[in-house]
Formats: C-alpha cells, sequence, structure tokens
C-alpha cells in the first residue's frame, strides 16, 4: 500500500514527518498508557469526506443542510456507546476530555459551586481543577488522597468528611496516574449524604469498563460519566459524555456541548468513534482488555522481584507508577530519556508526596494498552519489564543500550503496527 500518496506529492516537508513518526511507531514500543494504535478502518473514518461537513446541533435538530448522513454516522456512535456502557444518554461531540470536562462542569454547576477530586499528585487530572487551569478561577475545586500510597487506598473517611465540609455539587472519581480500582459504592454512599452528583472520568480506563474488565461505576449509581475515546477505547481522539438515566442531566449536557461551550462538531471524528465503538462491541475486544490487564500484572511482578517501589503497590488496571528515584537513584525524566534511546516510550511522572519537582520528577509512568493491542501477551509484557530495569541500569553503557535496543526492534517486528481487525 502506497502511503500519502497525495501529501508526499504536494508537502515534502509533513510527508517526511509522517513518514518519520511511522517508523518511530513501528520500531519502538509504546508504554505511554494514556495512548494507542487505532484501526485502519478508524483511521479512514478520521480522513474521510466528513470533515468538510458543519453540522451545529444533534441528529434531527440541525442548523444547516445536507444532514443524510451525518446524522447516520452521529446516531451510531451515540447508540453504540450507550451499549458499550449500559447508560441511557451519550454526547459524542466533545473534542477531547478536558472539553468533555468542561461542559459537564458548566452543566452540572453554578460558577462557584464546588467540585471534590482526587488530588493531582496523588494521581488526579489537571482537568479536575489543578490551579493553573482557567476552570479553577470559575468553579471551586477541593482535594481528596490516598491514605497509603503505597496500597493506594482511598481515605474514603477523609473524603467523606471534606464532602460534609465543602457541600460540593460533585463529587468526581478519575485519575491519570493511579493504577487501583476505586470503590465506586462509597462514593455515591457520600454524594447522597451530601446532595452531591457523581461524576467518573473514565479516560483511561473506558475500555477496560466498556469490555467489563472492570467495574462500570453506572453499576454503583453514578451520574455520568466522561471520557476520551482514544486511550485504552482505542477510538479516534476525542471525548464523550454519558449519563446514567436522567433525561435532564442529558438534557442540560447536550446545551452545556453545543452551544455552550463548542461549535460545528468534528463529523469524521464521530465517525471514526462509531467505528471505534463498533470494534469495541466485538468480543475480541474483551480478549484484549482481559490481557492489557494481564500484562500489566505481569509488568508489576518483574518490578516487585526487582524491589522497585511501585506507587499503589502495584497495579489492578493498566498502568503503572514506579518510584525510580527512589529506588535506583534516576530521576524520572533521566529514566524517561534513556528508555527513548533504546525505543522504549514512556512518561516522567511525579509520585504521591513528590518531594522532587514536577519537570524532574521521581517517577515514570507506564502501561500496556499499546503494546497489546500489536499482540503482545505476559511473555512480551516481563521481557520488556526485564529490558526496562536493565536500560535505567546502564544509563551510562553506550554498548548495553546498543544491545537493548536492538531487542526491543527485533521484539517489535514481530508485532506490526497499525493494526487491522478485520
Ligand atoms: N494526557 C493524558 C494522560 O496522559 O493521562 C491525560 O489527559
Amino acid at each position: 500500500m502506497e502511503h500519502y500518496k497525495y501529501i508526499k506529492a504536494q508537502d515534502s516537508e509533513v510527508y517526511d514527518a509522517l513518514i518519520g513518526e511511522e517508523e518511530r511507531e513501528r520500531t519502538g514500543i509504546e508504554l505511554i498508557p494514556s495512548e494507542n494504535y487505532v484501526s485502519l478502518a478508524v483511521r479512514e473514518a478520521e480522513g474521510s469526506v466528513l470533515t468538510n461537513k458543519y453540522a451545529e446541533g444533534y441528529p434531527g435538530r440541525r442548523y444547516y443542510g445536507g444532514q443524510q448522513y451525518t446524522d447516520v454516522v452521529e446516531t451510531l456512535a451515540i447508540e453504540r456507546a450507550k451499549q458499550l456502557f449500559n447508560c441511557a444518554y451519550a454526547n459524542v461531540q466533545p473534542l477531547g476530555g478536558a472539553a468533555a470536562n468542561v461542559a459537564m462542569y458548566f452543566a452540572l454547576m453554578e460558577p462557584g459551586d464546588t467540585v471534590l477530586g482526587m488530588d493531582l499528585s496523588h494521581g488526579g487530572h489537571l482537568t479536575h481543577g489543578h490551579p493553573t487551569t482557567s476552570i479553577n478561577k470559575v468553579f471551586n475545586f477541593v482535594r481528596y488522597k490516598m491514605k497509603d500510597v503505597d496500597t493506594g487506598e482511598i481515605d474514603y473517611e477523609h473524603l467523606r468528611q471534606m464532602a460534609l465540609k465543602h457541600k460540593p455539587k460533585i463529587i468526581l472519581a478519575g485519575f491519570s496516574a493511579y493504577s487501583r480500582e476505586l470503590d465506586y459504592a462509597k462514593f455515591v454512599a457520600i454524594a447522597k449524604e451530601v446532595g452531591a452528583y457523581t461524576v467518573a472520568d473514565v479516560a483511561h480506563i473506558a475500555g477496560l469498563i466498556a469490555a467489563g474488565a472492570l467495574r462500570n461505576p453506572f453499576d454503583d449509581g453514578f451520574d455520568v460519566m466522561t471520557t476520551t475515546t482514544h486511550k485504552t477505547l482505542r477510538g479516534p481522539r476525542g471525548g464523550m459524555i454519558l449519563v446514567r438515566e436522567s433525561e435532564d442531566l442529558a438534557k442540560r449536557i447536550n446545551k452545556t456541548v453545543f452551544p455552550g461551550v463548542q461549535g460545528g462538531p468534528h463529523m469524521h471524528i464521530i465517525a471514526a468513534k462509531a467505528v471505534a465503538f463498533g470494534e469495541a462491541l466485538h468480543p475480541r475486544f474483551k480478549i484484549y482488555a482481559v490481557q492489557v490487564l494481564k500484562n500489566a500484572k505481569a509488568m508489576e511482578q518483574v518490578f516487585k522481584a526487582h524491589n522497585i517501589r511501585l506507587l499503589g503497590g502495584g497495579t489492578d488496571n493498566h498502568l503503572l507508577l514506579a518510584d525510580v528515584y527512589g529506588s535506583l537513584g534516576i530521576t524520572g525524566a533521566e529514566a524517561e530519556a534513556v528508555l527513548d534511546e533504546v525505543g522504549i516510550t514512556l512518561n516522567k511522572n511525579m509520585i504521591a508526596d513528590e518531594p522532587r519537582t514536577a519537570l524532574d520528577p521521581s517517577g515514570i509512568r507506564f502501561g500496556t494498552p499499546a503494546m497489546t493491542t500489536r499482540g503482545m501477551g505476559e511473555g512480551e509484557a516481563a521481557a520488556l519489564a526485564e529490558l526496562m530495569i536493565r536500560t535505567l541500569n546502564a544509563k551510562d553503557d553506550p554498548v548495553e543500550k546498543a544491545k537493548i535496543k536492538a531487542q526491543v526492534q527485533q521484539l517489535c517486528e514481530q508485532f506490526p503496527v497499525p493494526p487491522a481487525f478485520v
């Protein structure tokens, strides 16, 4: 197959960058836990003719003409999302996870209202009210933490005390760097006591929930979920808001997404969401999700065997956080750089109660969604974990690093990207 025929003919600079990225993805291992490889079908939809179309509004209620086909793909995306997450309403128009969260906040609250969310340094996300974000100027964010950073258990009693004290409108469960399962029923019980909405930001684990590999917060009575569609859900880059049963909340969310905070939806991306959700409904997606968890466990075991401290004591999901500074004396930034040299991509990350800085923290965060999409299993996950640790111990040894890089490439050649699922 000839790639990018037209780009090649008219724009060599962009063409070279695209080919370079293909080569990078093909010859290296992607362990950033928020990334994945979409199928060729999803990419076809993203590159489709629907990028040409304005479609403000919702299926059957649009502001412009010519919506015969936009309505088809958006309705498919909505219906498939509802089926995947067992809920009554879905808005598939948010342009990303941050946009979904902003719309959700404005739909459920008035300016000045309070959100009780997870502390960023304990695994929460920037969009959960970090002081540097604009949304922090509009709403009041208060934070809960883990009780014990070495087991990952949330301090639910502290969470309850915070809820009683601050009377939040939203209690937010969700994270971007937390490796344990949450006790959603406890969140719901506390929210009921104080009359708060329960929202789960499941951006990282949406695919695992959709496949039934992790618990669905709606089963414990959560009101709303926000998510991205490009992480474990393995769809195009974008966002989504789901509502368990309240028609009133669903209407408020629809109005807030459009015209509240967004204009024309990206219909090519919505078509790609529909395709990805179709893939996630297939039985083989369940096998994928279960394998993601098994692969993360296999990596956990290797890190534990080498006595490297894992935040939360290990993992119940797709990601791990290792305190490489505390365990090996190498900083997160140094670890990220040296692993990149051998073709293993992950990110430096703060650990709970970080003693260093955000730009040069103690930890690294890594996970298994992308490597599992390539078809790798527990044997490869364990082998990769061993290669990672060898690399961290060989920071200043070019010969050893060259050997490891060759082994990484050899492994990659056996598991090609991009995947075609048909
Ligand atoms: N940037 C994403 C992550 O890596 O977790 C979250 O927005």
